[in-house]
């Protein structure tokens, strides 16, 4: 899974890829290339169970991100498309949309607020799209007039990419659009990027987030919304600061703001959820591991996910929720208390359940 870090320029897109990452990128440096970096999925579960396992390694979830250049509205569309490309090879946007006053920061031409930010993110997705499907039709047309004729799956190829283009002109996201599997699979070749899954991160400064608003925020979240985007607000500054602290301070800190845990914490997770991860878990003395599989995935498939052997000769898996487990905090007592259920290979695995396979062979 591989989720592009998209924004106009120094909204703070490297800031928190950097936070994400832990990658050192000087945010100074303006770069034509994307960078691409592993983050941990922050998972509060993980670290209960290994307080009470105590195991020689603890392993979390991990989401990739690629850290793109500035976009710039104003470019020529060579410029744009170059910037663009990176979308192509992602599967989901994190959209950066900028709140923070500095002197020291300049806004980009005609984006000089968040509201201006989100609608010039939104509307050059679309017209990415249009282009594309706009240009599909009309090598459909072009087959037409030479062969005098289409092949069915052309047709119907027509019939939806012309209903696609009409709501995109009413500025309806594709991932908005009500398509239905076979549909999305028809499409899924010109890599729609309204499809993809999107995250906006509104970076804010310490005034905004001590007073929890900045200007234009309930326009910027009732678009959100109504577009089906995730919506988280941070700051990146203040990520940075914290990112320094020792564990005892960040805590501290964090409770003055009333988090129980950091931006970046929360927009790991954030970003975990709305591309449709879940976690499951594994316990023991050698490792307390997070699991990372698509919602809706079946026992078996996320006993695949551990080891594709264990999929193969997979009889069935002894499941508990985390919530459950932490009432009796131990396998034994969880067993005693018949807290334990036996999930069949079809059994759809829940996010945070804590998981234990029986294979044969
Ligand atoms: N005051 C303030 N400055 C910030 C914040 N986040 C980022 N900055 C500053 O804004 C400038 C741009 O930040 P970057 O993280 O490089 O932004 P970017 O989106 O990667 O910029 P480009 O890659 O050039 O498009 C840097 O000088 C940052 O220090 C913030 O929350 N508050
Ligand atoms: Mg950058």
């Amino acid at each position: 899974m591989m989720i592009g870090v998209f924004g106009l320029s120094a909204c703070g897109k490297t800031t928190l890829f950097s936070l994400l990452t832990g990658m050192r990128l000087d945010p100074a440096t303006r770069r034509k290339d994307g960078v691409t970096g592993t983050a941990l999925v922050h998972d509060a579960r993980v670290d209960e169970l290994a307080l009470i396992f105590n195991p020689k390694k603890v392993t979390l979830a991990s989401l990739t991100f690629t850290d793109m250049p500035g976009f710039d509205a104003d470019a020529l569309p060579g410029e744009k498309s170059r910037v663009m490309q990176f979308i192509q090879t992602s599967d989901a946007l994190l959209c950066v949309v900028r709140a923070f006053e500095s002197p020291s920061v300049a806004w980009p031409a005609n984006c000089e607020t968040p509201r201006l930010q989100l609608d010039t993110i939104r509307t050059e997705l679309i017209l990415r799209d249009l282009a594309v499907v706009e240009n599909r039709l009309e090598r459909i047309a072009e087959t037409e007039n030479k062969r005098h004729r289409l092949s069915d799956e052309e047709q119907r190829d027509r019939k939806l990419l012309t209903a696609v283009r009409e709501k995109l002109e009413n500025e309806q996201l594709v991932s908005r659009q009500e398509l239905t599997p076979a549909e999305l699979k028809s499409i899924g070749t010109l890599g729609l990027f309204t499809a993809k899954p999107i995250i906006v991160a509104v970076n804010t400064d310490e005034d905004q987030l001590s007073r929890k608003s900045y200007p234009d925020q309930d326009y910027v979240r009732e678009q959100c919304a109504s577009n089906g985007f995730a919506y988280i607000e941070l700051s990146g500054k203040i990520e940075s600061e914290i990112s320094q602290f020792d564990e005892a301070d960040r805590q501290l800190f964090l409770q003055e703001y009333g988090f129980t845990e950091s931006g970046i914490q929360r927009l790991s997770r954030v970003v975990y959820e709305h591309v449709g991860l879940i976690s499951f878990l594994t316990v023991g003395e050698d490792e307390v591991r997070a699991w990372t599989v698509r919602r809706n995935t079946c026992a078996r498939d996320a006993a695949g996910a551990i080891h594709t052997r264990l999929a193969e000769t997979f009889i069935r898996a002894e499941v508990i929720s985390h919530k459950s487990f932490m009432t009796v905090r131990s396998l034994k007592l969880a067993n005693a208390q018949n807290l334990v259920r036996l999930a069949g290979k079809d059994e759809i695995v829940n996010d945070g359940d804590i998981f234990h396979v029986r294979a044969g062979g």
